[in-house]
């Protein structure tokens, strides 16, 4: 995938798409392409998945993590923990 096709395509399929969206689409491609042959491959974009995935786990983590450590900063329960995280308990046993 080039990034003049992800433009072309957004024309071509009337996409109404602003210049400053057009100017992210174009700044995260760019991120995308870490071999800069302004071409995305399979790879690069697994790799770009990969990425942005561990990103929302880390940052999901350390919310979950603040949320504990306010209530307790000292100690947190296994039995909280699990009812916390897997809020219907089904297939946990504590
Ligand atoms: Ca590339």
């Amino acid at each position: 995938m080039y990034l003049s096709s992800v433009v072309a395509g957004c024309f071509y399929c009337n996409v109404n798409i602003s210049l400053g969206c057009l100017f992210f689409v174009s700044l995260l491609f760019l991120k995308i392409d870490k071999d800069g042959d302004n071409r995305v491959s399979p790879a690069e974009l697994q790799s770009w998945m990969r990425h942005v995935q561990q990103e929302s786990m880390d940052t999901e983590t350390d919310r979950q993590w603040s949320e504990f450590r306010r209530k307790d900063p000292d100690f947190l329960a296994w039995d909280e923990y699990v009812q916390h995280t897997y809020k219907d308990n089904k297939g946990i046993s504590v």
